[in-house]
């Protein structure tokens, strides 16, 4: 039975009998052979669907670790910035652990409704504030330095600690580490912890090779790409939307260590990988999970897997039903007709 990451990989991780787990039976999350994907790009193409985690994003791999830490260590409190999924998860966690509150700032406008919902739902004092999310980071570590409060942002060493995990997994199902890792980039904790976990497997002897980590940021919040922070980042993937990513030096490391590159898509390109999973793949994730799709279809185009053999995975981050608006304002409206049998057959085109 799986019971959580915690438990199935803890020799990888730093806890011990007297560290109170708590879970809601994260990780495990499908690796799905991608034929459409597979085709186009000429390499075999897996989707890590981190979408399916309980609250519908990679988020819990990391949070499953913070706020077990927190609890051992005796905190009461826990705190964050978010561009959302984090905040759906902090909520959901604290509220599994039976015994901490948790406050999160938001960008106010900025985050899909559904993680607003959950965060709500799951109790957490949320507080939406007029500025983006590095204004949140930056009023949330100088709040948690002052005060009784655990932060729980990815500048949280725990964090990046669960976060590795999804990398294990990757190498266990494959045999090894792919030759490729796409995934997209905004605060830069999970590129840095897949680089990571795909490095301790490699050390342990689990993996033989070590992948070229290629990270995808927005083109209107692309700061790694450009070399300086963005102070007023755009995107339609709000969960990216990101200007002085906290782990951005480690993005660099992840990058040059492992030859691989950090790269931008814009809007449209994000948009069209999106529809591109729902429609030729059957699955559906927020904009930004589309990022690492749009990334390996640019670099494609560019010629870059050309006369490349092996395996690429694309982390694809979020659930798409965090953020339905953007579905449905990027298809077909349905057509509205009467309840009428041959009016319906007619417009089946039967
Ligand atoms: C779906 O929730 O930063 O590069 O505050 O929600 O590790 O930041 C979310 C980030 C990619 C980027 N895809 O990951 C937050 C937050 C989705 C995300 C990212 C996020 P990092």
């Amino acid at each position: 039975m799986w019971t959580g990451i915690i438990q199935h990989y803890r020799d990888f991780l730093p806890v011990s009998n007297k560290t109170p787990i708590v879970t809601l039976q994260e990780g495990n999350t499908p690796l799905l052979l991608s034929k459409s994907l597979s085709q186009r790009v000429g390499l075999e193409v897996y989707l890590k669907y981190e979408g399916l985690n309980p609250t519908g994003s990679f988020k819990d791999r990391g949070m499953t670790m913070a706020i077990s830490k927190a609890l051992e260590k005796g905190a009461r409190c826990v705190m964050c910035a978010s561009t959302g999924n984090t905040s759906a998860s902090a909520a959901a966690y604290a509220a599994a652990s039976g015994a901490l509150k948790c406050i999160v700032l938001v960008p106010e406008g900025s985050i899909a409704l559904g993680k607003l919902a959950q965060a709500l739902i799951h109790q957490a004092k949320v507080i939406a504030i007029k500025g983006n999310f590095d204004d949140a980071l930056t009023l949330v570590k100088t709040i948690t330095q002052k005060y009784p409060v655990e932060l729980v942002n990815s500048i949280n060493p725990f964090r990046i600690e669960g976060q590795k995990t999804a990398s294990f997994e990757v190498c266990d199902r494959l045999g090894d580490a792919p030759e490729y890792h796409a995934i997209p980039v905004g605060n830069a904790g999970n590129i840095t912890a897949y680089w990571q976990g795909y490095q301790e497997y490699h050390n342990s002897g689990r993996a033989k090779r070590l992948p070229k980590m290629l990270g995808f940021q927005a083109s209107g919040a692309a700061p790694i790409v450009r070399g300086k922070v963005v102070s007023e980042p755009e995107t339609i993937a709000t969960a990216i939307r990101i200007g002085n990513p906290a782990s951005w030096k480690k993005a660099l490391q992840a990058r040059d260590e492992s030859k691989g590159l950090i790269d931008e898509v814009t809007d449209q390109e994000i948009l069209e990988a999106y529809k591109r999973l729902a429609g030729d793949s059957g699955v559906f994730v927020e904009p930004a999970s589309a990022a690492s799709v749009a990334g390996i279809l640019k670099l494609h185009t560019q010629g870059y897997f050309q006369n490349k053999r092996g395996r690429i995975v694309c982390t694809l981050t979020g659930h798409g039903l965090k953020d339905p608006h953007i579905a449905v304002e990027n298809i077909e409206k349905p057509v509205s007709l009467p309840p009428d049998m041959d009016v319906i057959l007619k417009a089946i085109g039967f």
